[in-house]
């Protein structure tokens, strides 16, 4: 059983090179892997499921032939694209997860999340975090027409261009005391993140005496990164595009 994880790809019209990456990467790692875990942050923005742009129509054309390789697909989402619903999933062939997801592989327990969840000291992206997960504001977000929708996301993207808010220093790092509740709550042993773009592992010494490990995930620019789960253990990876 081989699991691969990966998030951060932020696809974009404006990132050719990460889409062909990414295709490169499908057809090369993960047609041989038995689960492929997209941890958010694969769209760098998603609009809704309707939006006709041919990179949508085309990334899912190459997660359905994965699927029917077999491999099972799985999506949580980001901050990025946290409105991509279940008829685009339907589409790819994954199955949506939600926020904190458990799994159970080779006798240890594996949370895996976005991770945006545990910015808990950033307060205005948390506040901003709420209202764009909220479902009414979503339904109305949704129910605006689709040039409507581009409009208001191009001005977000020219925003946090201004912020060069890809940037690991620009993106605020996870509050520890988070991490070790998120553990300890859902009995694991071992967080699966990405969001922060600061692709590392780490021990996390746990109140009752024990050690976790948090692995995080980076960003898809140059090099792109996965983590590889199979009975050799965990393997966080980054290889040259
Ligand atoms: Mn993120």
């Amino acid at each position: 059983m081989d699991a691969l994880f990966i998030s951060d790809l932020h696809l974009s019209e404006e990132r050719p090179h990460t889409t062909a990456a990414f295709l490169a990467f499908l057809a090369d790692k993960a047609v041989v892997a038995d689960e492929l875990y997209i941890l958010g942050d694969f769209f760098d923005a998603w609009i809704g499921d309707d939006d006709d742009r041919p990179l949508a129509g085309q990334i899912a054309q190459a997660l359905r032939q994965l699927a029917g390789n077999g491999v099972r697909i799985f999506f949580q989402h980001g901050n990025r694209d946290f409105l991509l619903g279940e008829q685009y999933a339907a589409r790819c062939g994954m199955q949506l997860l939600p926020a904190l997801h458990v799994i159970e592989r080779h006798g240890h327990r594996y949370l895996l999340a976005h991770g945006d969840q545990f910015c808990t000291d950033d307060a205005a992206y948390q506040q901003f975090r709420a209202m764009v997960r909220a479902p009414a504001w979503q339904q109305d977000f949704l129910a605006k027409p689709l040039a409507e929708r581009r409009a208001i996301a191009a001005a977000l993207r020219a925003k946090s261009r201004e912020a060069n808010s890809l940037k690991a220093e620009d993106i605020m790092d996870v509050t520890p005391a988070e991490i070790e509740r998120a553990l300890q709550e859902q009995q694991c042993d071992t967080l699966i993140h990405g969001h922060t773009h600061r692709p590392a592992r780490h021990s996390v010494p746990m109140a009752d005496g024990t050690t976790a490990e948090r692995v995080v995930l980076g960003e898809w620019v140059a090099t792109y990164w996965c983590i590889r789960l199979s009975a050799d253990g965990l393997q966080l990876q980054e290889q040259q595009a």
